[in-house]
């Protein structure tokens, strides 16, 4: 395992920017080529029911669509979230007393402001790691937070954590990982599991880990948050096909595939699909490839599970973690749990 361990630098009070901010680009080769993208695609394009990992949503317009998702009116998970942490952030900063706040796909960090709010309000502000796929909104995100908060040190780091979690240099003694606004329920429940085991085995004894559910509730108002009357949910979606076609020189046609979001009951998650409006021959020549449509199949583009207490639970036990707390909003529509190694 490929772990630096490095003291957390003290913050001056007159840094430049150049000093507190430092972003790292961990991206391995294999994401920069393209061969990744490459891998996953060939593998999606060519299986029984298609499918694409929503990693590749997030181009420079896909992370400003979930920025405009998170303001929508169905789109309640970010507002309920943000409001837990208003409420909250003090109990949990005081429950893991953290130095460092290292935050997985931390996007436009907009809730952890709350977060580093309180941690610099208990005196403990030193450093923040965000930790994310897409470079334009990491750089843009530190560079506004070292204006909200002078004394912070920002090392944002470039990588997908998904390949790359155990490469993480590791900042001193107390850490927090964060991964919030229900980013983990777009893994499914195996790579869920997998995923947290190797988060676990990454803290040490004071580290601890606080995440962001989405909860059980009422299919219609799930349903509603996934499609929502503005239709920026349905361009998120279809911005993966916009992907495809500059990086991999294809040629969907955007218009002939429609947005489908439903709530799968048994397997307590919504499911997220471009169905083909047509019979359609779509070419992928950076891959060689010519991939058949029939009119009316569906291809899986994102998955977004949500839990309930005993979910949440079952899943720390089951990755060698351990729930110290768990806080929800009076409608138990979001759930934030922070957890310590089992
Ligand atoms: N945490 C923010 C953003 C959530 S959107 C919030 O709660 O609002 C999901 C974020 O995870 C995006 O910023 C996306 O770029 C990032 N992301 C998705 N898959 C990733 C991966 N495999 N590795 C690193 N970042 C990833
Ligand atoms: C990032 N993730 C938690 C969002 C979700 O709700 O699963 C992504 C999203 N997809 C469609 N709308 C929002």
């Amino acid at each position: 395992m490929d772990v630096e361990r490095a003291a957390a630098a003290p913050p001056t009070e007159n840094a430049s920017p150049a000093e507190q901010i430092q972003i790292e680009d961990r991206l391995q080769d294999s994401a920069k080529d393209g061969s990744d993208l490459r891998r996953d695609v060939l593998e999606g394009l060519t299986a029984e029911f298609k499918g694409l990992p929503p990693k590749y949503f997030y181009d420079e317009l896909g992370s400003e669509l979930f920025e405009q998702i998170t303001e929508l009116p169905e789109y309640y998970p970010t507002r309920v979230e943000r409001s837990i942490l208003a409420e909250q952030a003090e109990a949990i900063v005081a429950a893991a007393d953290p130095q460092c706040l290292i935050e997985l796909g931390s996007g436009s960090a907009s809730k952890t402001r709350v977060l580093l709010s309180a941690m610099h309000e208990a005196g403990s502000l030193h450093t923040y790691v965000p930790v994310d796929i897409s470079e334009e909104i990491t750089r843009a995100t530190a560079h506004e937070l070292i204006s909200e908060y002078p004394e912070l040190r920002v090392h944002g780091v470039l990588c997908d954590f998904e390949n790359d979690l155990e490469r993480l240099p590791a900042w001193g003694q107390r850490r927090m990982f964060a991964f919030l606004g229900g980013t983990i329920g777009n893994f499914d429940r195996p790579k869920r599991i997998a995923f947290l085991s190797r988060i676990a085995s990454l803290l040490g004894p004071m580290d601890t880990l606080l995440l962001g559910t989405d909860l059980v509730k009422d299919p219609e108002r799930l349903e509603a948050a996934y499609n929502d009357s503005a239709g920026v949910t349905s361009r998120f979606n279809k911005n993966v096909l916009s992907v495809l076609n500059r990086e991999l020189d294809a040629d969907f046609d955007l218009d002939a595939f429609e947005h489908l979001a439903f709530y799968d009951d048994e397997n307590e998650r919504i499911d997220i699909r471009l169905l083909s409006l047509a019979d359609q021959l779509v070419h992928v020549r950076a891959l060689g490839l010519e991939v058949p449509f029939a009119e009316g199949e569906e291809m899986r583009t994102e998955l977004s599970c949500k839990f309930t207490r005993q979910s949440i639970e079952r899943s720390y036990a089951e990755s060698g973690l351990e729930l110290v707390e768990l806080w929800t909003d009076p409608e138990q529509q979001f759930a934030l749990s922070l957890a310590r190694g089992a």
